[in-house]
């Protein structure tokens, strides 16, 4: 039975990780963060799984995570673990760098002091926020694992040194390390504050009249949004390659966040009709001229990643990866998730129970 360790153990993509590697009879190690209450609920149900354990850690802790590793001495680790959100990386940008960049040295350092160089295999959750840069001279062009990065957030910049210290790491030292150089993906686990999932959760509280409006701002970024079960797929098959090589996965579909709004509402049966321009857009229920979204400049970025395409052509051919989902279906699972979510709560209210709102950005 082969031993995994999966940092980020809260995360969405480990949900979705983990569910694979039990069910490819992995025996399953995780890495989670003291919370002053429950921060399970996306794994709470793999709990009474019988190769399924969990351990306290953080990741600015290295004697800690020492610890761990040469205890479990995994054949597989998956770095899932970051600050993921690129807009609060430009409010604690130090915090990121500590948790995305040097917690990946610190993986790699813990692997090497418990003498595990030869035989524990590495993944690093590597993003598409390291390009950044749109080639405005060639825009239809995909980006692939040798164009040049420009990332344009704290984020990007933590992700680049991540990246490198892998590839040194595997130069250096032999060992089996890669970087999966993933875009965006999605799922009705996503986390709350990242803009897909604001959407279906604010079309979803509106249709059920528990909202009026929802407010975004950049209507025209685009992005490759994919559902991160056909992700963590190639994840997995990364680590079981005869050499380490870095990845690009993507499917190579851009849509605009304004896309993903109106099929957010034709899920609910509302067409949207937008007016006016950039901050002054809006979007009005076409039926019966409602307010249902507008541009808040509070949302602004610093430095903004407006287009990226990728082509995973590489992917393709050498893992035989290929997604399944489509963009539009995995919208309906997000919007049909959140309407049986606030269902529930709704329940839950009307019998007594407080509901915590959560903070958006
Ligand atoms: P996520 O939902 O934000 O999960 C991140 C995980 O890291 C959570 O379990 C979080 O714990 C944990 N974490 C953060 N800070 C920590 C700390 N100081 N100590 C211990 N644990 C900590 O991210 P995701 O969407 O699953 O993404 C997984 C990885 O892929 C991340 O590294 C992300 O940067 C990268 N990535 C994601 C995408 C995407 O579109 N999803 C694309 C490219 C790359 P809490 O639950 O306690 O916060
Ligand atoms: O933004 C725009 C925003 O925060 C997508 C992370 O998983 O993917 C993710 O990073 C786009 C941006 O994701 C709102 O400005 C408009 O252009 O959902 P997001 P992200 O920044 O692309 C990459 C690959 C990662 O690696 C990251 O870990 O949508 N946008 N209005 C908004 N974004 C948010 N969050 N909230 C808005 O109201």
């Amino acid at each position: 039975m082969k031993i995994a360790l999966i940092a980020g153990i809260t995360g969405q993509d480990w949900a979705y990780l983990a569910e694979l590697l039990l069910e490819k009879w992995y025996r399953v190690h995780g890495i989670k963060r003291r919370a002053s209450s429950f921060n399970t609920e996306r794994i709470d149900h793999l709990f009474e799984k019988q190769h399924f354990h969990l351990h306290y850690g953080d990741l600015t802790d290295s004697a800690n995570l020492i610890k761990i590793v040469s205890d479990i001495k995994p054949d597989e680790i998956y770095n899932l673990a970051a600050q993921s959100h690129v807009a609060v990386s430009f409010d604690m940008p130090e915090y990121t760098a500590n948790t995305d960049g040097i917690w990946t040295l610190r993986l790699l350092e813990a692997i090497r002091i418990a003498g595990l160089e030869k035989k524990t295999r590495f993944y690093q959750a590597s993003t598409s926020e390291l390009f950044g840069w749109l080639d405005y001279n060639r825009p239809e062009a995909g980006y692939t694992e040798q164009s040049p990065m420009h990332p344009r957030s704290p984020y990007g910049c933590a992700k680049l040194y991540a990246m490198w210290i892998v590839r040194n790491y595997k130069e250096s030292y032999g060992m089996y390390a890669c970087n999966g150089i993933l875009f965006n993906h999605e799922s009705p686990v996503r986390g709350e504050t990242f803009v897909t999932r604001k959407i279906t959760m604010a079309v979803a509280k509106i249709s059920l009249g528990l909202q009026d409006t929802i407010q975004l701002w950049n209507l025209d970024a685009k992005r490759d949004w994919w559902h991160a079960k056909d992700y963590v797929i190639a994840m997995w098959m990364m680590l079981q390659q005869d050499a380490p090589e870095d990845f690009v996965i993507s499917t190579g579909e851009s849509n605009s966040v304004r896309d993903f709004v109106n099929w957010s509402f034709e899920e609910v049966w509302i067409q949207v009709e937008w007016k006016g321009i950039w901050v002054d857009e809006k979007g009005y229920n076409k039926e019966n001229g409602k307010l249902l979204v507008e541009v808040n400049p509070r949302y602004f970025r610093p430095a903004e990643v407006e287009f990226l395409l990728w082509d995973s052509t590489k992917a393709r051919k050498q893992l035989w990866w290929k997604p399944n989902y489509s963009v539009r279906k995995m919208c309906s699972e997000m919007v049909s998730w959140d309407i049986e979510k606030f269902k529930k709560q709704e329940i839950l209210k009307k019998h007594g129970y407080e509901i915590l709102e959560q903070y958006e950005i």
